[in-house]
């Protein structure tokens, strides 16, 4: 086999963002448009010949041929191994998982995480380095600093191909292993958690429902939940991953798990419910007609943590994402550890957690996870409240209620206005922008804003600054009001709208969250113009 060197034309385009590079498959399918970024990846990194490559993704229209090109690739690369799910599958936790166990130069993950999938989708790319995180701000900007410039891409053409069974084949020197997406994953998980106690629950006659949204995590739910643990058939629904995710939206939240929400709100509702994202990384988490917001149960996780056999030692510190409530900040105080609070994006978590700082991460957009990986893990999540449950006996509900009233309750909602007029949200945020030094001192009804900033972090690790992350308003009685724009999203902009309210008197901890949050949505209006800017009268997605 012969290394073909491809002459090629640079792609403008912009920066691989929080998560790689999202586009439309239509983009994806332009000539060359693939292999030029992957092999700006390439490019963008030193000392990889001979090392071991981990490729996988969420088996999202294109996933599989856009797996045989980066192979291809990578072996005329002169990559020495390429590590490959069956079928190229691998969920986004369980590829980070792989990159630290085999102890890989990095990965290669396909996926648009939460967004469609099928022919007028989604699609998308990313590289992990080789803790097993997203690639760091410094390599995002040399891959896209070189495909402004790239010439020639380097590719074999393989005869076959053969990803259906676990085995070894070559592809000119590099060796290509098949293995098993879920097995070296389940094993992680049986190290963390209790699967005896879980299993006693589940022996219990305890109910569950998980939602896999037709997207990767239908075989790891189905192994782990029903053959480990004992979980009823049929616990897992939509459990076979489809490249089209059965024409929905695999994004775990109210309102795109409509399946599973309906179930769990009704009278014959299953005592615990959950959902995960098309890649697998975000958690939903449901208890009977009860909702838990992603920052409430992180600040769960974080208070009993030391149930789980894997963090019985205790958690080291906790981080959370700027827009995501300051629950988990009362937990870490009581505990006496640190709470970090990061730009929005998993990749600011890393340096912290390789560096000891926090054990514990999340973010309020359905992410949770911790240093057993560097990615968010949604699986992860749903056996971390599994263990607790089977430990504590309560219901979900009781599980929080105590909690409010030991902590206080963090009232939280995210708007978010999808797909409008980029323009018009650019605007928006720049005139706030114009506007932060003015509004400390105002009142708007019973409200005076204490603070406002643009949020800027300084990585206490290695000192690199991100600026821009996000308008904070802070009023008086410690509520507050987030505003940014998506950076994920492929049409248009979204805009996303943060509301919390801290509460401690617990015989007010029973409202409804969007009337407890009434007045600071609309004061949210009154400062930011956001039904002008926007046109739209009402977000498109509340969670
Ligand atoms: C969104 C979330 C953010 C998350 C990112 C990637 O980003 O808000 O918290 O890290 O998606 O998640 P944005 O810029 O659209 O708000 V995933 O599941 O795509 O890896
Ligand atoms: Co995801």
């Amino acid at each position: 086999m012969t290394i073909k060197t491809i002459a090629t034309t640079p792609f403008h385009d912009q920066k691989p963002g929080t998560s790689g590079l999202r586009k439309k498959v239509k983009v994806f399918q332009q000539p060359h448009y693939l292999e030029n970024f992957v092999q700006s990846i390439f490019n963008s990194l030193e000392g990889y010949e001979g090392k071991t490559l981990v490729i996988g993704g969420d088996g999202r229209y294109g996933n599989l041929e856009a797996t045989h090109t980066i192979i291809e690739m990578a072996a005329a690369n002169g990559f020495g191994r390429v590590l490959v799910g069956c079928d190229g599958l691998l969920s986004t936790p369980a590829a980070s998982c792989v990159i630290r166990k085999h102890e890989a130069f990095g990965g290669i993950v396909l996926s648009a995480s939460h967004n469609p999938g099928g022919p007028d989708e989604d699609f998308g790319i990313k590289y992990n380095i080789g803790n097993g995180g997203p690639a760091p701000e410094k390599i995002t900007d040399a891959i896209f600093a070189h495909t402004q410039t790239i010439t020639e891409y380097k590719k074999i053409d393989a005869a076959e191909m053969p990803l259906d069974k676990e085995h070894d084949f070559k592809i000119g020197e590099m060796v290509v292993t098949v293995i098993d997406p879920v097995a070296d994953y389940a094993e992680l998980m049986r190290e963390l958690f209790d699967f005896d106690a879980i299993r006693e629950l589940f022996r219990s006659g305890f109910r569950m429902r998980f939602d896999a949204m037709h997207a990767i995590t239908g075989p790891y739910a189905t192994t782990i939940l029903e053959e480990y643990l004992g979980a009823p058939d049929g616990t897992v629904i939509n459990g076979i991953p489809l490249t089209d995710f059965g024409k929905g939206h695999p994004d775990p939240n109210l309102t795109y798990a409509r399946e599973l929400v309906a179930e769990m709100f009704s009278p014959d509702a299953p005592d615990f419910g959950a959902a995960s994202d098309g890649d697998g990384d975000r958690n939903m988490v449901l208890g009977n007609n009860f909702f838990v917001t992603p920052s409430d149960s992180l600040a769960v996780l974080a208070a009993n943590a030391t149930l789980a056999p894997g963090y019985a030692q205790g958690i080291a510190g906790v981080a959370r994402s700027m827009p995501t409530s300051a629950a988990a900040d009362r937990v870490a105080e009581a505990l006496g550890i640190n709470c970090y609070e990061t730009p929005t994006g998993w990749k600011f978590f890393g340096n912290l957690m390789d560096a000891g700082k926090v054990t514990l991460c999340g973010e309020e957009s359905f992410g949770t996870g911790s240093d057993h990986v560097r990615e968010k893990d949604g699986l992860w999540a749903v056996l971390f409240w599994l263990n607790i449950l089977a430990v504590r006996k309560q219901s979900v509900e009781a599980i929080l209620t105590e909690h409010w009233a030991r902590y206080g309750r963090n009232y939280y909602s995210r708007h978010d206005y999808e797909g409008v007029d980029a323009t018009a949200a650019n605007e928006l945020i720049s005139r706030l922008r114009g506007k932060l030094t003015s509004l400390p001192g105002q009142s708007f009804g019973h409200q005076k804003i204490a603070f406002a900033d643009d949020f800027s972090y300084i990585d206490p690790i290695d000192g690199s600054e991100s600026h821009k992350q996000g308008i904070r308003i802070g009023f008086e009685d410690g509520s507050r009001i987030v505003f940014r724009l998506s950076g994920t999203g492929t049409e248009g902009a979204t805009l996303r709208l943060y509301v919390e309210r801290y509460e401690t008197d617990s015989d007010k901890h029973q409202q409804a969250t969007q009337a407890a949050l009434a007045d600071l949505i609309s004061i949210a209006d009154d400062i930011a113009g956001i039904r002008q800017f926007t046109g739209r009268d009402a977000p498109t997605v509340i969670t």
